[in-house]
């Protein structure tokens, strides 16, 4: 097997790939990474000489097996490394080899040619990533990354491809939305917590005798956000939790700095019966933005539909439209949001882009009937409220002349 690669050694704040992708450099960045690109096209091609940012170095060995070795300390600090080509059924392991002592954990994530987000793993010498391509990329990128609240150090991985292993099939998952009472309920390994049924009033005194309204409207905008998938969404309004293997998404509590918590990111849904909570009486706080029932329901929707998007593999993203994203202002969250193709928050990893209705196609799969997912209306729609959202902001500085002119006598 040969693997052809151009190493991509960059390790700065705000650097970006240039070189391979030059359409990535943002027009007001500044490009402070050095690209090094080389194609070693044989197994005992030589070394990739390593280069040496201001924070950072790298080096990679073609062969069967690569090597990849640096150093990178300090969050947004990144290297990228292009693997070269990929065919579906190739898997690709990253291991920690046990040179250091003890080796720094370090994030690590496979990309696309699309910048998109493959897989993520926090590596360790006994933790390594391992992910099956589910389709074939002209490019597959390997990033590294110091962890969230992490050091970062030093790091030398054995990256290794192997082919024709088979393709995880898509498997469909069911949702039991709870809205009833909830007891010794374990999210995200803390310890169990109990609840009331729910009821609108626990959104505020307002939502009294609301409550069949928002549960309704929680209902459809979870089933609009996955009607494309093969996500069989069930409330515990109309009946008991089903027999078979299902994740449940409970509606009761609160947390003093979380809307909702999910079980953990569960990369291509590994486990399909897992937990995730949706912190209702949290939700009070917004009680002075007077939102509808319908409103609120969104609102309460939306956090639901991204604690589910957790459950099956998704990570958080850069975009207020985007389901993914931590970013927006409340009142963001009370309007329809959508999963979309967008940046990822930096505390995923400081580059790319995580493409949600492509993983949960990859995932789930589509619903029966859906031939074709055409994220074209979604686009559209995000780009345009962007439009909408720099627009409006424009408009307000222009209208402010106190500002324009503050200093003027
Ligand atoms: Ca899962
Ligand atoms: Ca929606
Ligand atoms: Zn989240």
């Amino acid at each position: 097997m040969r693997l052809s690669i151009c190493v991509l050694s960059i390790a700065c704040t705000f650097a970006f790939l240039v070189g391979c992708a030059p359409e990535l450099v943002p027009p007001d960045g500044d490009i402070l990474g050095t690209v090094l690109g080389v194609a070693a096209e044989t197994a005992d091609a030589p070394e990739v000489p390593s280069h040496s940012g201001p924070e950072g170095e790298g080096s990679a060995v073609a062969s069967e097996e690569l090597s990849v070795t640096g150093s990178l300390q300090g969050s947004g600090n990144y290297e990228l490394y292009e693997l070269g080509s990929s065919a579906a059924g190739d898997l690709w392991s990253v291991f920690g080899a046990d040179i250091f002592s003890p080796p720094a954990p370090m994030v690590v994530v496979l990309f696309d040619a699309n910048h998109s987000l493959l897989m993520r793993r926090v590596v360790t010498a006994s933790s390594p990533l391992e992910h099956v391509m589910r389709d074939a990329s002209s490019r597959v990128y390997l990033g590294v990354t110091p962890p969230n609240g992490g050091d970062g150090g030093a790091f030398r991985y054995a990256v290794r491809r192997t082919g024709g292993h088979a393709v995880p099939a898509v498997r469909q998952q069911t949702v039991w939305l709870n809205f009833g009472p909830g007891s010794q309920v374990e999210v995200h390994s803390r310890s169990g917590i109990s609840f009331a049924a729910f009821d609108g009033v626990m959104l505020g005194e307002g939502y009294e005798g609301r409550s069949e309204t928002i549960k309704q409207a929680i209902v459809q905008a979870m089933q609009e956000d996955y009607a494309s998938y093969d996500v069989v969404i069930l409330s515990s309004d109309d009946g008991p939790p089903p027999d078979g293997p299902h994740s449940t998404v409970h509606f009761g509590s609160s947390d003093p700095g979380l809307l909702g918590l999910a079980d953990n990111v569960d990369n291509y849904n590994q486990d399909e019966t897992q937990n995730a909570v949706i912190f209702i009486e949290t939700f009070a706080r917004f009680d002075v933005m007077r939102l509808e029932p319908e409103e609120m329901g969104q609102m309460v929707g939306n956090v639901a539909s991204h604690e589910l998007g957790h459950l099956l593999g998704l990570y958080h993203t850069l975009d207020p439209d985007d389901i993914m994203d931590t970013t927006g202002t409340a009142w963001d969250l009370a309007e329809d949001q959508l999963f979309g193709h967008t940046p990822l928050d930096s505390t995923v990893f400081p580059f790319g882009q995580e493409d949600s209705p492509g993983l949960l196609q990859k995932t789930v799969g589509l619903r029966p009937g859906v031939v074709v997912l055409d994220p074209s209306p979604h686009t559209a729609k995000m780009a345009r409220r962007a439009m909408i959202r720099r627009f409006a902001g424009e408009q307000i500085r222009w209208m402010c002349g106190t500002c324009q002119h503050l200093d003027d006598h």
